[in-house]
């Protein structure tokens, strides 16, 4: 079956993407898919490079927000024990080891509906310390309007990271402190103010295949693609909503990054949370769909992730080579 690529809106200069192509292509067979996917993965990156970032949690738990999937929301019992905000030469400490052991890109997450005046100095701070070390940097701390937008872009913020998480029409069953028109709002001040846009979402919470494809439609019609676009796989954390969610099929899940790739050909797709639930094979199927980035490192904000050891014996035996910074 050929799928056809939609009419050029009279808007824009990029053809949108409606529900009913995306369905079609998500049905294809899979290796028509893979095919389609590892081609245009082919024409806009090397297909033997994977970007590595790394995370870090500089303000962990009691977050006002109920998000079911999340182990550091204070409506949830995790067990997680809730932190202050980290010192600031702790984190570039932290940065420091990163950056020698390989990661090109740092991203600082805390666990805030959105950072309160008084925690900006210190943020600021972070960036600009991260940054100083020659490394990319990325932070996600909940909403923001564009004053503080428009400051972390002068600290020197590459990227930021707010993701939509899933459709519009699934949303208000994973989170109810907020909204999704919420979400749109804070990608609008990062776009305006320059940052580049690290957004995607989470599969495997029991949502069914129209979220998922109405989420990568939305993540491709924004009004620039997200330069960066993370899917994650839900890590079922004890105590939270979704901890018995219906996992998601391993071949349904390289089916999502194979779209994201063929949506947005030219950003990077990154495989995020779940990856210690992979198998090898799995995680290289989702290279071969056009992943091209990862998180490294023993944790990712709360939860487990496989270590450097695993992950550089995985690029061994694929022939994968850590991707270069971008210049700036
Ligand atoms: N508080 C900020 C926010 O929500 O934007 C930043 C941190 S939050 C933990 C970053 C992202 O991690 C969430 O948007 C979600 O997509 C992802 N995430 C959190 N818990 C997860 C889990 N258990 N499994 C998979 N992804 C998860
Ligand atoms: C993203 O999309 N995934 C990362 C990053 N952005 C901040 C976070 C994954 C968190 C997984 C659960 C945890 O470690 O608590
Ligand atoms: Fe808070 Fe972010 Fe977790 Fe939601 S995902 S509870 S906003 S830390």
């Amino acid at each position: 079956m050929v799928v056809n690529r939609p009419q050029i809106n009279s808007e824009s200069v990029r053809p949108l993407w409606s529900q009913a192509e995306v369905r079609a292509l998500y049905e294809l067979p899979f290796n028509d898919l893979l095919h389609r996917a590892h081609n245009i993965h082919r024409q806009n990156f090397d297909p033997n490079k994977v970007q590595i970032s790394r995370l870090l949690s500089i303000k962990t738990g009691g977050c006002p927000e109920d998000c079911g999937y999340c182990s550091q929301s204070a409506h949830h019992e995790s067990g997680l024990k809730a932190s202050k905000l980290m010192e600031v030469r702790r984190v570039i400490a932290e940065a420091t080891k990163a950056r020698d052991a390989g990661a090109t890109r740092y991203c600082m997450g805390a666990a805030w509906r959105n950072p309160k005046a008084r925690d900006m100095d210190a943020v600021v701070a972070m960036v600009e310390g991260v940054k100083a070390l020659g490394m990319e940097t990325c932070m996600t701390l909940g909403m923001l309007d564009l004053e503080q937008a428009a400051r972390l872009k002068q600290a020197g913020l590459d990227y930021y990271n707010h993701n939509i998480d899933t459709s519009e029409r699934y949303y208000s069953e994973i989170i109810s402190t907020r909204s999704f028109a919420d979400r749109l709002e804070t990608l609008e001040h990062v776009r305006q103010s320059g940052i580049k846009v690290c957004c995607g979402g989470i599969v495997g919470m029991g949502e069914e295949p129209v979220d998922r494809i109405d989420m990568l439609v939305t993540l491709a019609n924004l009004p620039e693609h997200p330069q960066s676009v993370p899917i994650n796989m839900l890590i079922p954390i004890e105590g939270t909503p979704l901890a018995d969610a219906k996992p998601i099929e391993p071949i349904e899940f390289v089916r999502v990054i194979a779209l994201a790739r063929i949506m947005m050909p030219k950003s990077h797709v990154r495989l995020s949370a779940g990856r210690t639930a992979m198998t090898d094979e799995m995680q290289a199927l989702c290279f071969f769909a056009g992943a091209n980035s990862i998180f490294v490192g023993d944790t990712l904000l709360t939860a487990n992730n496989p270590g450097e050891d695993k992950d550089a014996l995985l690029f061994r035996r694929l022939g994968i080579e850590p991707m270069e910074r971008e210049a700036q």
